[in-house]
């Protein structure tokens, strides 16, 4: 016998509209991404990005703490069409126990301001709901005060980002992350 496995996913009832923004089950999707690590500071963190047989999208690579290193991220340039009138970001993700962040930009510089939404993982697959108000506006890991309002309409920019001092191998798999009108 099959044993039942409780599942976030059949309890989920919404009637909010949700807009794809990436599902990775195009292996081409893989193309717009890029890593971006810690070794821009000097740091030895290593990442990649690639699109799994299965559809996801897997964010893996290896968080070093050395030279005042530890983050590792993967980003894509994004138009804030796809987010208009977002009240929450949806992802299917399975982690590997680290936190990690949702991070949205409104411009593509290294220099403007991200908005973070972290969240947990658990080694297993979860639906995740993160309203846009969750999302804290933060400059090189530093709150930043006095930044604008995020408006999911100006969002240029979308990434995961992981910053830990668990240091070692990681990954992040993505099935699916949504925009909920
Ligand atoms: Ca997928």
């Amino acid at each position: 016998m099959p044993s039942s496995e409780p599942s976030s996913e059949s309890s989920e009832t919404t009637t909010s509209e949700t807009t794809t923004i990436a599902d990775f089950d195009d292996p081409a999707e893989a193309n717009g991404w890029r890593n971006v690590d810690d070794t821009v500071m000097g740091g030895v963190s290593q990442s990649a990005f690639s699109i799994t047989e299965d559809g996801y999208g897997l964010f893996s690579g290896t968080l070093s703490l050395e030279n005042n290193g530890g983050f590792t991220s993967v980003r894509r340039v994004a138009s804030g069409e796809e987010f208009t009138g977002a009240q929450a970001m949806l992802l299917r993700v399975k982690g590997d126990g680290r936190p990690y962040q949702l991070r949205l930009k409104m411009e593509t510089s290294d220099r403007a301001v991200s908005y973070k939404s972290e969240f947990e993982t658990t080694g297993e697959w979860q639906i995740l709901r993160l309203p846009i108000e969750s999302f804290e506006a933060v400059f090189r890991g530093r709150a930043v005060e006095d930044a604008p309002t995020l408006d999911p309409s100006e969002v240029k920019e979308i990434g995961f980002l992981l910053a830990s001092k668990d240091s070692g191998d990681f990954q992040l798999e993505i099935d699916w992350i949504q925009a909920e009108q």
